[in-house]
C-alpha cells in the first residue's frame, strides 16, 4: 500500500438541526456573549457545506461527518425521566431546564473535539488510531462520545486499517478535548510525523501553573494516555502546556492560539509555557526536516484580537492549484491588524501562498471557526477508495446534502423554540434519511431500540 500519495482529509462536522446559542461554554467568550440570540440552523448548515465544497473545489480530499441526535433523550432517561419521548422531553424542560437545554446542543458539529487521530505512519502497529474525546469539562459535550464512537467506527470501518479506542475515564483528572489540542508535524503526510499534545493543566497536581478564571479543559494525564493508547514513539511525541494566561483570556483550546500543518507552524507569541523549549523540542524531534516557525507577536495581534477573530483557528492546507493556503474566517478580513498580518504572511519568505476567507458566522458565534469544524485524518488513495461510507465530498454529495438541509432544517431557532416537542420527530426523520444518504448504517440510539 503506497503511502507516498497520502493526503490529509478534512472531515467536517455537519451542523445539527438544533444549532442554537445556549451560552453553555464557560470560558468560550463567543458562546457567552451570544447566549440567547436567535440562531439560523439552515444558514449555519449551508455555511458549513459551502466551506466543505470550497475545499473540495481546491482539489483537497474533503469528508463529512453527520450531526448527533438532539434532543438527546437517552441522557434524559439516564437521569430519571421516564415515559414516552414527549413525556420525557416535557418533564425534563419542566423540572430541569438547564439539563434539557444541554441535551439540545448541536455542539457535536465541532468535530475537532470529536477524537484524537494518530495516522498509521506514526503508530507502532501501522494502524490509524482513534480515541473519541470524553469532553468531560462541559456537560453538554460530555454526552457526545458514545455517538461519536459509533460514527467513527462506521466511517473508518476496516480493522486492517483502523483501530478504535474507548473514550478516557470520566472525571476531571482525564479531561480530553481531542484533536483541538493535538497537532501533527511531518515532512509529508505519509511519512512518520511528530505529534504535539497540548494540555491546560495537570489532573493530579494542583500546585503547578493553571488558569485562574476559566477552566483548563485538557489535562496532561489525558494527553499522555492518548499517546500511549496510540502506540506512538516517545522520540516523536511532544507534550506542551498552554499558557494559562491565554486560557483566562478565552483560549479554551490550543487551536484558538496555534495551527500546524506539515512543517509549517503558525502560533502566537504567548501560546505556550516555556515556548522556546517547546519549539526546540519539536524541531529536534523533526530531525532533518526544518520547521517553518511563523510566530505572531503580541504587538502585531494581541491575544484578545486572536480570540475575537479566530485567526489561529484557520486551517492551513495544501491546495493543488493555490499551494499552501490559509483558510481563515471572514472575521479576520474585517480586523485591520489581522488582515495586514495575513497579507504580510503571503508577501514574506515562507511557505504561505494564499489566504481564503470563509463565512462561518453562525458557527463562529458559538466559538467554532474553520478548524473547529474539521477532524483531520491522513489517508492513502487506497484508504479513500476503500471507504464504503458515502462521506467524501463531491458535487453530487454537496447537492444532495444541500437539498436535505433545505428540506429539514428550520430557518430560525429562538431560545423558547427549543422546548418544542416537534423537534424530536423532525430531527429523527431527517437523521434517519441522512444515514441512508451517507451509507453509515444505524448509528443513532433512536435507530437501535
Ligand atoms: O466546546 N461551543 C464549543 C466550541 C468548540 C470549538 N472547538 C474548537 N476550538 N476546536 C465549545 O465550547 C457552545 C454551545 C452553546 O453555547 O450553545 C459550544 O459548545
Amino acid at each position: 500500500m503506497s503511502r507516498l500519495e497520502s493526503q490529509e482529509v478534512n472531515f467536517d462536522g455537519l451542523v445539527g438541526l438544533t444549532h442554537n446559542y445556549g451560552g453553555l461554554s464557560h470560558g468560550n467568550v463567543a458562546s457567552t456573549i451570544n447566549a440567547g440570540h436567535i440562531a439560523n440552523p439552515r444558514a449555519a448548515a449551508l455555511q458549513g457545506l459551502q466551506k466543505m465544497k470550497s475545499l473540495a473545489d481546491m482539489g483537497l480530499a474533503q469528508g463529512v461527518l453527520p450531526p448527533h441526535e438532539r434532543p438527546y433523550l437517552p441522557t434524559l432517561r439516564r437521569l430519571g425521566f421516564i415515559g414516552d419521548d414527549k413525556t420525557v422531553f416535557a418533564n425534563a424542560w419542566r423540572q430541569a431546564p438547564q439539563i434539557a437545554q444541554a441535551c439540545m446542543s448541536a455542539a457535536a458539529m465541532w468535530v475537532a473535539n470529536a477524537a484524537t487521530v494518530s495516522p498509521s505512519p506514526d503508530t507502532k502497529d501501522g494502524l490509524t488510531h482513534f480515541t473519541p474525546a470524553n469532553l468531560n469539562s462541559m456537560f453538554h459535550r460530555s454526552i457526545e462520545h458514545q455517538t461519536t464512537a459509533r460514527v467513527l467506527q462506521a466511517v473508518f470501518a476496516d480493522p486492517n486499517r483502523y483501530r478504535h479506542h474507548s473514550a478516557l475515564p470520566a472525571g476531571p483528572h482525564f479531561g480530553d478535548e481531542g484533536a483541538a489540542n493535538h497537532t501533527r508535524f511531518c515532512a509529508d503526510y505519509g511519512s512518520a510525523g511528530v505529534e504535539l499534545f497540548v494540555y491546560g493543566r495537570h489532573g493530579f497536581k494542583s500546585d503547578l501553573p493553571q488558569p485562574k478564571r476559566f477552566p483548563a479543559r485538557q489535562t496532561f494525564e489525558a494527553s499522555r494516555a492518548v499517546s500511549n493508547l496510540h502506540a506512538l514513539n516517545p522520540e516523536r511525541t511532544v507534550f506542551a502546556q498552554q499558557n494559562p494566561k491565554t486560557i483566562d483570556a478565552g483560549v479554551f483550546h490550543n487551536d484558538v492560539i496555534s495551527v500546524g500543518d506539515r512543517n509549517v507552524f503558525l502560533f502566537h507569541e504567548e501560546a505556550f509555557l516555556n515556548q522556546e523549549n517547546v519549539l526546540a523540542e519539536i524541531q529536534q524531534k523533526m530531525g532533518d526536516t526544518p520547521l517553518h516557525l511563523l510566530m505572531v507577536p503580541s504587538e502585531e495581534v494581541d491575544v484578545s484580537e486572536a480570540v475575537s477573530t479566530y485567526l489561529f483557528n484557520s486551517q492551513v492546507v495544501q491546495s493543488h492549484n493555490k499551494g499552501t493556503t490559509i483558510i481563515a474566517p471572514l472575521e479576520c478580513q474585517n480586523s485591520p491588524s489581522v488582515k495586514s498580518l495575513l497579507d504580510r504572511l503571503i508577501e514574506d519568505d515562507n511557505p504561505i501562498q494564499s489566504v481564503e476567507y470563509v463565512d462561518l458566522r453562525q458557527s463562529m458565534k458559538n466559538g467554532g471557526g474553520p478548524a473547529c469544524l474539521r477532524l483531520r485524518v491522513v489517508m492513502s488513495p487506497d484508504d479513500i477508495a476503500n471507504t464504503s461510507a458515502n462521506v467524501i465530498m463531491n458535487d453530487n454529495l454537496y447537492e444532495k446534502l444541500s437539498q436535505w438541509v433545505a428540506q429539514h432544517y428550520r430557518e430560525t431557532l429562538a431560545a423558547e423554540d427549543l422546548r418544542d416537542p416537534n423537534l424530536i420527530t423532525e430531527c429523527q426523520a431527517a437523521l434517519d434519511e441522512l444515514t441512508q444518504l451517507l451509507n453509515i448504517g444505524s448509528v443513532y440510539d433512536f435507530q437501535r431500540m
